[in-house]
């Protein structure tokens, strides 16, 4: 019917039949998940008025003046998924431990981590930003949730996407069975299928990395980045050099266009030797998300879902992106 898009409730249902996970379980926690998502956005929207308005002008649950958005979105997303009543922990990339749910609110199996609002750094600049989400399943029998529970490698998520706080708000994601994309209509108040079956194209024409750390990175990663920037590739010619500085933007923008976003291992600072992203709240989850599109995603070793967690906050190098691009850089990358 003309006018009148599916919603992700409704695409849900439909593929309900090859996605085992539209139990009433998950998708109450898909709703709630987008009901904060709605509220995040919301208070994005106003960022640049932050100035005008005075903060952000929205009382939070503790009834303190918020003063940072991700903080904010932080607390948006720990106060409504405690009480979805499917959840039995979560982890936030702004929470040094896994977060509990208080014994007087309703539990379930499921685990949640989350970066709640990544990029958020470029906001006053007006730069698109997102919340990355990754959904796991308690699998020990223990009748405690304990950090042992999220060290799963990344092939046991469940379900993985992303919250895209741009010129429009978009939800992408997968449950296994293919990337879906969906558009917020706000004069509806829901999300609507905008881009079904995302696949990224085999062979990008984007590469994106943040070259200032060219001088801290080792000879094998300089020649990877090089042979994205010579003739000598897939291509017979450059790529583009496209690296907006937040991570949900620049991968969303190369899994529709096809490209490579790398964020290698440097020397800059001994504390962080593995670069600076984290593999349980950004990388494991794009990654699935990536490799349900036909693309890959590797630590320039191995594949970014076949890594087993030895803590909550690990940081990883992250090659990922078009299928054949990122085996190329996988390639290089082992180069003596
Ligand atoms: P750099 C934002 O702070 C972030 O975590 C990602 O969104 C982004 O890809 C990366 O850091 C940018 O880091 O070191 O290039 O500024």
């Amino acid at each position: 019917m003309e006018g009148v898009g599916i919603t992700v409730m409704e695409h849900l249902l439909i593929h309900q039949k090859e996605a085992p996970m539209a139990t009433g379980k998950f998708t109450r926690l898909l709703t709630e998940l987008i009901f904060s998502a709605k509220i995040i956005a919301r208070e994005v929207r106003k960022a640049g008025l932050v100035d005008i308005l005075g903060l952000t002008g929205e009382i939070n649950v503790q009834g303190e003046q918020v003063r940072k958005l991700d903080e904010y979105a932080n607390r948006i997303l720990i106060y409504r998924m405690q009480r979805a009543g499917v959840l039995c922990a979560m982890a936030s990339e702004e929470n040094a431990d896994i977060i509990e749910i208080p014994d007087n609110l309703p539990k379930g199996d499921y685990l949640l981590i989350f970066d709640p609002l990544d990029g958020s750094s470029n906001i006053d600049a007006n730069v698109n930003i997102g919340t990355i989400f990754s959904i796991r399943k308690k699998t020990s029998d223990r009748a405690y949730v304990t950090l042992e529970d999220f060290l799963q490698k990344g092939t046991e998520q469940v379900a993985a996407g992303y919250f895209l706080y741009g010129s429009s708000t978009m939800l992408v994601y997968t449950t296994g069975n293919g990337v879906h994309g969906f558009t917020l209509d706000p004069s509806v108040g829901e999300f609507l299928l905008s881009h079904p079956n995302i696949q990224i194209p085999e062979i990008g024409k984007i590469y994106s990395v943040n070259e200032a750390y060219t001088m801290y990175w080792d000879e094998r990663t300089k020649n990877t980045v090089n042979y994205f920037k010579s003739d000598k590739n897939l291509r017979g010619k450059p790529y583009s050099s496209r690296y907006i500085g937040s991570l949900v933007a620049d991968f969303h923008r190369n899994l529709l266009y096809g490209g490579i976003f790398m964020y290698p291992a440097d020397k800059r600072d001994p504390a962080k030797p593995h670069g600076k992203l984290r593999l349980l709240c950004e990388a494991a989850p794009l990654a699935m998300v990536v490799e349900q599109a036909g693309g890959a995603a590797t630590d320039g070793k191995q594949r970014i879902l076949d890594i087993k967690p030895e803590a909550l906050h690990q940081r990883v190098p992250l090659f990922i992106g078009s299928k054949k691009d990122v085996e190329k850089a996988t390639e290089l990358m082992q180069q003596g």
